[in-house]
């Protein structure tokens, strides 16, 4: 019979031996970074290098306070304080080994719609170097259609009136770097790891648009003071399941909210950092100066072929990544569309062999011990699209590239959100802040094939190509009078 212990601070010593626990000293710690959105993603990412930093160097500088703006980020807070905010990371290995390591460098966590005030002191105390944000595709309010910030946004007009009880990150952002200068304190650094390309200048272009418009004379000084690095952040971080937490139980470990994650991890990083950071590169962070081959050689081909096999394999009835990567169709179809589609646009990445790239990813999606949910590939498609896949079919189309692999894509996401159904008529749970808007125009595809494709600001100008809606229309009618997504995707590969 096996004794689980639950995961604080005071059993770390008590656990089983197989299990890697923090030794420095968390107490010593100071946070200074404050990371907004501890997702999974950041768990298994930002904190585990951190972590790794924190075991190796004497720094007691660098610990994470984590910070949720929404109510949706109380439970994650909750588990962590109630856990003295460790968790366990487990990795799994494609031949069954498991990795479990506590994870000991997120040291607080502030509920910021709780108090706004003490969120904004706490950003703006000198203590805080690094402002680290993992807010989605969807949490940088912008629009695809005007390549501008979204003042439309509610939430925005409110924080506008309202600086010092902000609501969203902008606003948040925005009122501790007031308070900063008024201070006399210097700038953070804000640090996006979300998969954006240029995410760093994206974040700028957002923050400075929402700051001109509350406090020029604030907005001059972001502008001279905060760095933005761009950022490439990889690794596979599926959601945890109720297994998860029971299979930890089993090796003696009783934590409410582990997470999983492959053993590959990759975070590369434009040096420019406004106030100090941590030495992430003594273990394996890169920094380099231009970081630009490496991000769009990761999302035109990683996340978008995650997208890929999430939408086309949803509908054909497969529920995770590993799944279709194990149905040869899905693996070839997947690969086609990286070689014949993603890869001619690609820039040459230094040191980078694009083809060893690819069978890596096809690998690391073949993992069966990370059962990564379609549902979780599908979510908030509206934001990730438009990142991941629709730059590829614009480039292609100006340059006279094949299309028709993604086009396929598009398609089946028509599908999807018109019927919310799979090929067998079961229910698929959509969930997408674009939910409604994208079931609108997708449902009167019947009468309309292109209508889709006028939701302006998810799919750009990509109307006005008769190459792309040629090759819409015949996926999208075919698949309409047939939902033999096989079929199609078997013509495509000739
Ligand atoms: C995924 C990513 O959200 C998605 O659609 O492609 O979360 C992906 O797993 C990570 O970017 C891997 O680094």
């Amino acid at each position: 019979m096996i004794t689980t212990i639950p995961l604080n601070q005071e059993n770390l010593s008590n656990l089983p031996e197989s299990v890697v626990v923090p030794k420095y000293d968390r107490n010593q710690l100071q946070a200074g970074i404050v990371h907004i959105g501890v997702g999974g993603f950041h768990r298994s990412h930002e904190a585990f290098y951190t972590d790794e930093f924190l075991s190796l160097s004497q720094s007691t500088e660098w610990g994470i306070c984590g910070m949720g703006l929404r109510e949706a980020d109380r439970k994650i807070g909750d588990i962590l304080k109630q856990q003295d905010y460790l968790y366990t990371l487990m990795v799994k290995h494609p031949d069954g080994r498991q990795e479990n390591r506590v994870i000991g460098s997120i040291v607080d966590f502030v509920m910021a719609c709780d108090d706004p005030h003490a969120a904004t002191d706490k950003l703006a105390h000198e203590q805080t170097k690094i402002v680290s944000l993992t807010i989605t595709e969807g949490g940088y309010n912008f629009n695809a259609a005007t390549n501008e910030f979204d003042f439309s946004n509610p939430d925005v007009q409110y924080d506008l009136e309202h600086p010092d009880t902000p609501k969203m990150i902008f606003g948040f952002l925005t009122e501790a770097l007031r308070k900063r200068r008024a201070a006399g304190i210097p700038a953070f650094t804000i640090q996006s790891c979300d998969n954006i390309q240029h995410n760093g200048d994206m974040t700028r272009k957002m923050l400075l648009a929402f700051a001109e418009k509350q406090d020029p004379e604030l907005a001059k000084w972001i502008a001279a003071e905060v760095c933005f690095p761009n950022a490439m952040v990889d690794r596979i971080t599926p959601v945890t399941t109720l297994q998860d937490i029971s299979d930890l139980e089993e090796v003696g470990v009783q934590d409410l909210w582990p997470v999983t994650c492959e053993p590959f991890t990759q975070w590369i990083i434009e040096d420019s950092f406004s106030n100090g950071r941590p030495a992430w590169e003594t273990v394996g962070a890169q920094f380099v100066t231009d970081v630009t081959p490496y991000e769009l050689m990761k999302i035109r081909l990683l996340n978008a072929g995650h997208s890929v096999l999430g939408l086309l394999g949803s509908i054909h009835g497969h529920e995770t990544i590993d799944g279709c990567i194990a149905d040869p169709l899905f693996a070839t179809y997947v690969r086609r569309f990286m070689d014949e589609e993603a890869t001619p646009i690609l820039q040459h990445v230094d040191g980078i062999d694009l083809d060893d790239y690819k069978s890596t990813l096809i690998e690391r999606f073949g993992n069966p011990n990370i059962k990564d949910n379609l549902a979780r590939i599908c979510l908030e498609s509206s934001s990730k699209l438009p990142k991941f896949l629709i730059p590829t079919i614009a480039e292609n189309l100006a340059k006279g590239g094949g299309i028709k692999f993604a086009t396929l894509v598009l398609a089946a996401w028509c599908y999807y959100s018109d019927k919310g159904i799979n090929k067998f008529g079961d229910t698929l749970d959509i969930v997408d802040e674009m939910k409604d808007e994208l079931h609108q125009f997708a449902s009167k595809t019947e009468s309309d094939s292109l209508s889709f494709l006028k939701l302006e600001s998810v799919f750009g100008d990509l109307i006005q190509n008769e190459a792309f809606t040629q090759q819409y229309c015949y996926s999208v009618q075919t698949l309409y009078q047939n939902v033999d997504i096989e079929a199609q995707m078997n013509e495509l590969l000739g």
